[in-house]
């Protein structure tokens, strides 16, 4: 993945992004080298095209197998099935430099690697890894992760959708809605109970009978990210395609945790980009005779974004190196989740004043990032539901029951 010219160019490149504190020093070479490679394939492949994209409500597709030839679907998942080897820092960096770009680029990384190869892999058979995480690592398949239903958001424990044992198979019936990729994907990781009322994850295959999957179209936020329904009429699949080693909510809710904490990351590089962008316009525009960036009001602005942006940049690298000791707790995820994007899009907010009214068009990248992030707040577990999870850790009191 990494080639010589990458090697020569990150002893040089000097990077737009923010490092106040300079945390590039906590990284090692190979993280460097992934960001570079990353960075550099974000400006080549999805800068120049995902505004066109993002305003057609399109998703580039073609950028799975971009993706999967940087590494970038299912980093931290072992080589032996076919995956990237990395530590979850390299994944956290990889997420950053896909969000920069977009975070719908973003979400179509994390649903594969984090939601669909991530189970698969922990919780599957050794027939299932073999079968499907070399063909999702190269995107030859692409999949997504079926939890929430039209009744059943927050609340996942209150699904409907349900297996009925018959025999070698079950039959499946309900529906999901909000669904990362599921118009265009080969598999879907599907959550449902059984006839005890336990739930199972269960792999569906788009050819089978009764399986459907429309596109949810009108979205304001997160246009390059194409989103649907999974309905499931009498789906007869078979049993070994159940994921024998996990039952109950804490299957998917560990695929959260694990999606959760790269999105920590790639709000990061949503922020960093309208940081970037922000500072770039406050010393180049002038008003009053000087530019912006001299008047007291946007220095203000700017360096509570840096401050910001630091801020969560060391939060997500302690996680990080917390997730790669296997230490980071659920409720650890949350915190980084829900600051990061709450800071990210009150940074894509002021970056966008800064500009003015040029802040509101297609020539700057905030307002599609402000859209964006209002969805990378809600899903993955609300702004709310990360605070009441943060609430109960530091109570012991669960506002949930
Ligand atoms: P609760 O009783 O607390 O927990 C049930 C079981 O799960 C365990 N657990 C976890 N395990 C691993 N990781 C986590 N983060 C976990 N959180 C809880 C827990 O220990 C328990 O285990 P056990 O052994 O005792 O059974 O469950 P609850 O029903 O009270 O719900 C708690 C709540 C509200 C925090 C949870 O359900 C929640 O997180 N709700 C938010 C739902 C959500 O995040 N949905 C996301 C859908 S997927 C998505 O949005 C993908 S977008 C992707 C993209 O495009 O990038
Ligand atoms: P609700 O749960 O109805 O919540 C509505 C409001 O009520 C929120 O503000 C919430 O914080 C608040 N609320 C709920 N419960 C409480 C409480 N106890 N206390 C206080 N406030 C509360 N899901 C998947 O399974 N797979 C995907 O790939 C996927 N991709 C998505 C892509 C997009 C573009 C979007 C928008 C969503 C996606 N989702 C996906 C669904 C997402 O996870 C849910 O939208 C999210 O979990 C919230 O559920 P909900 O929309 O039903 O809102």
């Amino acid at each position: 993945m990494l080639d010589t010219e990458h090697k020569k160019q990150v002893k040089t490149d000097q990077y737009e992004a923010p490092d106040y504190y300079v945390l590039d020093e906590l990284l090692s070479e190979e993280h460097l080298l992934v960001r570079s490679a990353v960075r550099d394939w974000v400006k080549k492949s999805v800068t120049p095209i995902i505004e066109s994209y993002s305003e057609e409500g399109k998703c580039p597709l073609h950028l799975f197998k971009e993706m999967a030839e940087l590494g970038a679907l299912g980093p931290s998942l072992p080589e032996e099935y076919g995956c990237g080897g990395m530590d979850e820092i390299a994944y956290g960096i990889i997420m950053q430099e896909l969000e920069r770009g977009d975070s719908g680029i973003r979400s179509m990384a994390s649903v594969q690697g984090s939601l669909v190869m991530y189970p698969i892999y922990r919780f599957g058979s050794e027939e299932q890894k073999k079968k499907y995480l070399p063909e999702l690592a190269k995107a030859n398949l692409i999949g997504c992760f079926g939890l929430t239903e039209p009744n059943s958001g927050s609340d996942p424990g209150s699904m409907i959708t349900n297996l009925k044992d018959d025999g070698d198979a079950y039959i499946l019936n309900g529906a999901k809605m909000w669904i990362t990729n599921s118009p265009v994907a080969d598999i879907a990781v599907v959550w449902a109970k059984d006839e005890e009322g336990i739930i199972r994850g269960i792999i569906v295959e788009k050819d089978m009978p009764g399986f459907s999957a429309p596109e949810i179209k009108g979205k304001w936020s997160l246009r390059a990210s194409i989103t649907g329904e999974l309905v499931f009429e009498d789906v007869r699949v078979p049993k070994e395609n159940v994921l024998p080693k996990v039952t109950g909510l804490k299957g998917p809710l560990s695929c959260l945790s694990k999606a959760r904490y790269g999105i920590s990351w790639g709000a990061i590089g949503a922020a960093m980009d309208c940081y970037d962008a922000a500072l770039r316009y406050s010393k180049e525009r002038t008003q009053f005779g000087k530019p912006l960036g001299q008047f007291q009001l946007t220095q203000k602005k700017l360096a509570e974004m840096i401050t910001e942006i630091t801020k969560a940049q060391l939060l997500s690298w302690r996680l990080g190196t917390l997730a790669n000791n296997g230490k980071a707790t659920p409720a650890q995820i949350s915190m980084a989740k829900r600051n990061n994007v709450w800071i990210a899009l009150q940074i894509a907010r002021e970056a966008r004043q800064i500009h003015g009214g040029m802040g509101i068009t297609n020539e700057y990248p905030m307002m599609r990032h402000l859209m964006n992030l209002e969805t990378v707040l809600t899903y993955e577990g609300t702004h709310d539901i990360h605070l009441l999870i943060t609430g109960m850790d530091v109570t012991g009191l669960n506002a949930f029951k």
